[in-house]
């Protein structure tokens, strides 16, 4: 076999077993932001088997571009542990007592290899464009390529199977608009709606990302920024010690759901 052969072979292959081994998972996670990524690397590293799903090439989602561009972020000494367990480096910030800067792009890289080195498979340029909702239960995610997407191309998705799904979109809390929107489900809010995210307080908004880090539906959470948008929480800039908790606490959530 020539060599062109035995690489694009081998890639096919292999990627085709992963993608396979994957349609039928624990837990899908839809979005690799920072609260998924913790979730992912939680869950797999406790046995359960995680699907990850990325719209765009490179999870991480808004840990990248830290501060307006500023590749720095700040966590809070509540999270610092976490940026232990992923072996993330950080700085006490002068004056402010339990407050720590580091480099973003350290943060970004460690959370995709500690998740995917705990056991959680990452499919990137991959979007979920629906949910699976069968017998008024949720039973999965209905994904495809981001570019089928980006080019509107009239091009049918696949599925996942899933116990849990894991809404991790960030601002936009995508999978839960879908369920209130085309599933008509009735989250667990105080209107059974998507409250909306609130203006900027940055200690509100920190604690509150924990608190609405729920299951708003049987077998369907959210993390980070999209549980805040969900309940209706602040937003608070560039300080990921909140989500960093988000994802470690939805993982417990979940692992509980699982009885793993
Ligand atoms: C596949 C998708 C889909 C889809 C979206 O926004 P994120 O970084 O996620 P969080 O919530 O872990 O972190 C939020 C943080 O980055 C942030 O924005 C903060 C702290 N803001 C504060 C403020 O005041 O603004 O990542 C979400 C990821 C992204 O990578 C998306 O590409 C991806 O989800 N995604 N992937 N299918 N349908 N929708």
């Amino acid at each position: 076999m020539s060599i062109e052969n035995v690489i694009s072979s081998a890639i096919v292959r292999t990627f085709s077993d992963k993608l396979l081994n994957h349609l039928e998972v624990d837990v899908a996670i839809v979005g690799g932001g920072p609260s998924a990524l913790v979730a992912a690397h939680d869950l797999a590293k406790n046995g359960a088997k995680v699907a990850l799903f990325e719209r765009k090439l490179a999870p991480g989602g808004g840990t990248w571009g830290g501060g307006m561009l500023f590749n720095e972020v700040v966590v809070q000494s509540d999270a610092t542990g976490i940026l232990d367990d992923f072996g993330i480096r950080y700085e006490p910030i002068p004056g402010a007592d339990g407050y720590f800067t580091l480099d973003s792009v350290e943060m970004a890289s460690a959370l995709i290899y500690g998740a995917v080195h705990a056991g959680a498979k990452i499919f990137n340029a991959m979007s979920v464009e629906d949910i699976i909702f069968k017998n008024e239960k949720v039973g999965g995610l209905v994904i495809n390529w981001t570019p089928v997407e980006r080019l509107g191309m009239h091009v049918d998705p696949l599925t996942v199977v899933a116990s849990c799904v894991l809404d991790g979109t960030g601002h936009p809390s995508e999978i839960m608009n879908l369920a209130v929107n085309k599933a008509h489900i009735e989250l667990n809010t105080p209107t059974g709606k998507i409250l909306g995210e609130k203006p900027m307080w940055v200690d509100s908004g920190e604690a509150s990302t924990v608190a609405n880090t729920l299951e708003y539906f049987p077998g369907l959470f959210a993390c980070g920024m999209s549980a805040n948008n969900v309940m209706g929480g602040y937003r608070m800039g560039p300080i990921f010690g909140g989500m960093l908790m988000s994802g470690r606490k939805v993982a417990k959530l979940i692992q509980e759901k699982l009885g793993k």
